[in-house]
């Protein structure tokens, strides 16, 4: 029986994690055994920020399921659109959000949304208020390519390759802060830990004070400050900068330590540990050359795997259609 699935925004929307894997392995072995579900259904893909995996591995699936794809870069080519109801339009902004998404809504079937948080007010990132625009008004499901507050797509592939790889039954998996120059988004590792908090893995989470996630987020996760004792007995290390969220330091950068960059330093406390990245990665900022290149590294694998995460989400959303 096919699994009904009208937004994809979070872990909850995909429902039993094992009927998903199975999912996803079947689609590895034979990724066009669905190739006609999408015959003359369209994917839109709306990128409101950058993108080089979520846009090639989003369309490459749709293509696998049979649809067409639209790509709209709104910064690039399109009007650029308000997003606050009850302003005077006497600005730089020529179209409102509200007439765009129905207009989106009319030329295709489903439609991807890229959000980030933006860090001007934290009640707005947190309470989606881009995405949850599309959904209210498009009329079409929506999916997220990165939200304000989440990346289910990514989480999705990484559970996959974590499923893949893992040479235990519940392996030690650490979630560590890196620095980073910018202030970069919670949603990748708030998406992880929200996963990873519906496994049975044990699960670890580490950073500087000050860095500490949304508890919502957290939830189960056992948090340790002291970053090589969380390293010690890891099977998996799965590293990402963001900005704080707590508080009136909310999206900013609070520490640049780089005695956090991932290094064999670090490497060497763990069960000969695997070492993930969401990418796009900053390199001896995050982790270093010799991490990232040594054969335990699986950044290349997760990416690859973001291609069978995406294609599971629209063939569920196709089949809800
Ligand atoms: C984004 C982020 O941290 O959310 C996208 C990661 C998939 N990264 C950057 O902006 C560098
Ligand atoms: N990991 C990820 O979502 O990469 P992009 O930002 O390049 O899409």
């Amino acid at each position: 029986m096919d699994i009904l699935m009208r937004n994809f925004t979070n872990v909850h929307d995909i429902g039993n994690l094992q009927q998903a894997l199975k999912e996803a392995f079947e689609i590895k072995k034979e990724r066009f055994k669905y190739v006609e579900l999408g015959r003359n259904k369209t994917l839109m893909m709306i990128f409101f920020n950058a993108s080089l995996r979520t846009r090639l591995s989003t369309q490459k699936a749709a293509t696998n399921l049979g649809m067409n794809v639209i790509v709209l870069d709104i910064n690039q080519g399109a009007w650029k659109l308000e997003t606050e109801r009850g302003v005077i339009m006497d600005g730089d902004k020529p179209e409102h959000l509200l007439e765009a998404i129905p207009v989106m809504g009319c030329y295709c079937d489903i439609i991807g949304v890229r959000s980030f948080a933006r860090f001007e007010s934290r009640e707005d990132d947190y309470n989606e208020i881009i995405i949850n625009q599309f959904i209210r008004y498009s009329g079409r499901p929506v999916f997220s390519m990165e939200a304000a507050t989440r990346h289910p797509l990514q989480s999705f592939a990484d559970l996959i390759t974590i499923e893949e790889y893992k040479k235990v039954e519940r392996p030690k998996v650490v979630l560590t802060w890196a620095p980073h120059p910018r202030p970069l988004p919670q949603a990748v590792p708030n998406s992880f830990a929200e996963w990873m908090n519906e496994t049975d893995y044990e699960f670890v989470i580490t950073h500087p004070q000050g860095y500490e996630l949304d508890p919502v987020f957290v939830g189960k996760a056992k948090v340790e400050y002291d970053q090589l004792k969380a390293f010690e007995g890891a099977d998996f290390i799965y590293a990402k900068s963001w900005a704080a969220y707590t508080g009136d330091k909310y999206g900013q950068v609070l520490s640049m330590d780089r005695s956090w960059t991932v290094s064999d330093r670090q490497m060497g406390l763990t069960r000969n540990a695997y070492f993930m990245h969401c990418l796009p990665v900053r390199r001896n900022m995050i982790v270093t050359d010799d991490v990232i290149e040594s054969p335990q590294s699986l950044v290349i694998p997760e990416a690859a795997n973001r291609e069978i995460s995406a294609t599971v989400v629209l063939k569920r959303m196709l089949q809800s259609l």
